[in-house]
């Protein structure tokens, strides 16, 4: 009995037709389990529990095994800091080549002007972002005066004035506990302290974005950057509207479209929702609804390409080319009929989720969704954000808790659970399959009870019991769900 997965696999297809990217991605993980055990066990397991779990994580998905392949490979020994054909060390010429592909595809993709492709994540994305727009946007005499001379002409102090300055404009964001990153201005994050961070809220009674209320402390807060974009909004944005408040304070409209990108990619978000035409600057995951290798991307007008392409070395480490090519590759997939007919779906999908959780009597903020995620209060039922996500991974639903908006349990307790339908949508999941999860964490949740903290004697926020035969019921469903969409098929040896 060999253990190897090739053999395996070549074995059980004998005579048939095999799969080169099967051979190549089985030989990888067999050489890995000879050369490196310690990482091949945890590789091998993950792969089990991303098959048997339901991933409802609304930033996660499943990118293809050519994207995966792609990333396996000396790219990744290259250093090319730099953008194509501008080069701070020698020898980059197909480096070039793979991230000239990148970008070319993004733009193809996306029909923007500029496009670069070397975040790492997001939320250097974002850095990257405000940094090109604190340098190239001056809103001040001052900064004008020392921003001319070169930094290393100017004195201690004139540099030390000028950080200060810089570091006084203003930013103007989604606040976290209405759906806003904390990229976005977040006390903790770096976003609020090398600006001045002031925010805007969700509508109270709604739960919706207000332009109105928007527009009235943009006018108050005269911030340099306008920022319209979300991780756990469940509803579109006007970036016309967004535009029309930004050129009417003087600020610059900077679109954080990482969780949605894939659903612009798709054109399920056209004219007024598409940010492309409307803001200076767009920053992306490109791992998320988009289904690429994880990283992140910039598009932008051309006013500001040139500083955007400055991101690394000034803000970002040496980029990866490795992860650059697979980039390529996924938005190529992403520019395809095939693609636009999945982010349909996820949206599709989205709502018969909130359709069904709501019918099972679950609270859902703004009472519904419109993109590829749906908010669940949950304290209607007692518990918190924490007990909840705890109960739903015994069942075998991977899921996040999150703040709903003016949460007063925080960000690390939490009111609510996030839920997305991006990798289930991949694995081939329709409406009937949404109705059946959303009984199913319907069930879980009006199962489940705080317990006593052993400390205090009081309702815990962190401890919860779930009936076990509701569990046990739940994860039969969940398995026998998950045959029927099995990850990777051609992988199951
Ligand atoms: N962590 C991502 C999310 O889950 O939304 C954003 O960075």
């Amino acid at each position: 009995m060999t253990d190897s997965l090739l053999d395996k696999y070549l074995e059980k297809n004998s005579g048939k037709p095999r799969k080169k990217e099967v051979i190549a991605y089985l030989a990888i993980l067999d050489h890995l389990q000879e050369r490196a055990p310690y990482i091949a066990k945890p590789l091998l397991q993950e792969l089990v529990d991303q098959k048997r779990r339901l991933k409802l994580i609304a930033s996660e998905n499943y990118s293809s095994l050519t994207v995966q392949l792609a990333m396996g490979n000396l790219l990744t020994d290259k250093y090319c800091e730099g953008f194509p054909y501008h080069r701070f060390y020698a020898g980059c010429e197909n480096v070039d080549q793979v991230e000239s592909e990148a970008v070319e595809g993004a733009k193809a993709l996306f029909g923007a002007s500029h496009a670069y492709v070397q975040p790492h994540s997001g939320a250097d994305a974002n850095l990257v972002a405000f940094w090109a727009i604190l340098t190239k946007k001056i809103q001040n005499k001052e900064i004008e005066r020392l921003g001319k001379k070169s930094p290393n002409a100017l004195t201690n102090e004139e540099f030390e004035k000028l950080r200060q300055l810089l570091c006084n404009q203003t930013f103007l964001g989604l606040s976290l506990h209405s759906g806003g990153h904390l990229t976005h201005g977040f006390r903790q994050n770096v976003s609020a302290k090398m600006m001045r961070a002031v925010s805007y809220s969700v509508d109270p009674d709604t739960g919706l974005l207000d332009y109105g209320e928007i527009a009235r402390i943009a006018r108050e807060e005269k911030p340099l950057i306008l920022l319209a974009g979300y991780s756990a909004y469940p509803r579109r944005i006007n970036f016309a509207k967004m535009r029309e408040i930004a050129d009417e304070v003087g600020a610059v409209l900077l679109c954080d479209m990482a969780h949605f990108a894939g659903l612009v990619a798709g054109k399920v978000f056209q004219g007024e929702e598409d940010p492309v035409p409307y803001a200076h600057i767009i920053t992306s995951t490109t791992h998320k609804t988009l289904r690429g290798p994880r990283g992140g991307l910039i598009l932008c007008q051309p006013e500001f390409s040139e500083v955007i392409d400055k991101g690394c070395p000034l803000v970002l480490g040496g980029p990866l080319p490795h992860v650059i090519g697979a980039k390529a590759i996924a938005f190529r997939e992403a520019n395809t009929p095939d693609f636009q007919d999945y982010a349909g779906q996820v949206v599709t999908n989205a709502r018969a989720l909130a359709t069904s959780l709501k019918r099972e009597g679950i609270s859902v903020v703004t009472n519904g969704t419109d993109n590829h995620l749906v908010l669940l209060d949950l304290s209607h039922l007692g518990i918190t954000g924490k007990i909840g996500e705890n109960a739903l991974v015994q069942a075998e639903m991977i899921v996040n808790r999150n703040m709903i908006p003016f949460d007063s349990e925080g960000a690390w307790f939490t009111s609510g659970i996030r839920i997305g339908t991006a990798a289930l949508t991949t694995r081939g999941m329709k409406e009937k399959e949404m109705e059946m999860i959303g009984k199913w964490i319907s069930r879980v949740l009006h199962n489940t009870r705080a317990g006593l903290d052993p400390k205090t004697g009081e309702k815990s926020r962190a401890h919860g019991e779930t009936d076990p035969k509701i569990l046990e019921e739940v994860r039969e469903g969940v398995a026998s769900l998950l045959k029927q969409y099995p990850l990777y098929p051609e992988l199951e040896i």
